[in-house]
């Protein structure tokens, strides 16, 4: 059948992101899961699995990729998740921002900022689609920014103007956290503050705030994606809740692919 077609023609491959990535780990459990025996996980990086996404499409081939939104991908190709009835990648989730402890005491004013930071998916894709049709990441992040002064006022609202602080936010070069973080990063520059952003491997990125060699990061997607970095930092961190919700990670296929279910892939 059609199915059994598929999982041969994609060589029992799902192509992934970076090994590190929740995603990474949920597709590699979902195999466990749904006795997937014989698939592999192949690790990339997130671009190089966009772009063997857009060749695939552009080719109208079959290809099973380690997906997440908000992400660009849902606007420029007509995509579906596979459904997943036995809830390996979890619900809805939430991004949330963790910061180091003593943060409030020491830079009270990006605190506040990094606390009050909350957008949407439709804000979130409006910086990820341009960024992904070449966008400098921090000229459409100051761009957004200019564009959205009634937001951003809500953000800094009680935080006042400092005079060239160091603040460093780590983040990982996902396409979301990408377009967070140099969205973030901008107000504070705007504040005065001279803004280090750097990007690190996932499990770095957590350590790196849990042991306050950084200052904060605005990419913890929870409860379910980096729940296993959760629960070993959570104590040596400071959580500041959401700034995104309506997050969900999945196994994501081109719409014209016939079949719906990860339960439809046969070992
Ligand atoms: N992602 C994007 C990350 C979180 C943000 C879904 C690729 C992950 O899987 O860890």
């Amino acid at each position: 059948n059609g199915e059994t077609n598929y999982s041969k023609a994609v060589d029992y491959t799902i192509t992934g992101i970076e090994a590190g990535a929740g995603v990474f780990k949920a597709a590699e459990q979902a195999v466990e899961d749904y006795g997937l025996d014989g698939w592999e996980v192949q690790a990339s990086s997130s671009g190089a699995m966009a772009t063997v996404l857009g060749e695939a499409i552009k080719n109208k081939e079959p290809i099973i990729v380690t997906g997440w939104s908000p992400h660009w991908k849902f606007a420029k190709y007509d995509l579906k998740y596979l459904e997943d009835p036995k809830g390996t990648f979890g619900d809805e989730e939430t991004i949330s921002t963790m910061v180091r402890k003593g943060l409030e005491e020491d830079k009270p004013n990006a605190y506040k900022v990094l606390d009050q930071f909350f957008w949407t998916e439709e804000d979130m894709n409006a910086v990820m689609l341009e960024i992904s049709n070449g966008g400098n990441p921090s000229e459409v992040a100051a761009n957004w920014v200019d564009e959205n002064a009634d937001k951003v006022a809500e953000w800094t609202k009680g935080a006042e103007k400092v005079d060239g602080q160091e603040i460093e936010l780590v983040y990982v070069e996902w396409d979301t956290e990408v377009a967070s973080t140099h969205v973030v990063g901008k107000v504070l520059e705007d504040l005065g503050f001279k803004v280090k952003l750097t990007p690190l491997d996932n499990a770095v990125m957590w350590q790196a705030v849990a042991n306050g060699e950084a200052d904060g990061m605005v990419a913890a997607w929870l409860p379910g994606t980096h729940g296993d970095l959760y629960e070993e930092y959570k104590d040596q961190l400071v959580d500041l809740g959401a700034n995104l919700e309506g997050a969900k990670i999945g196994l994501v296929v081109p719409a014209y692919m016939d079949i719906d279910s990860i339960e439809d892939l046969e070992a």
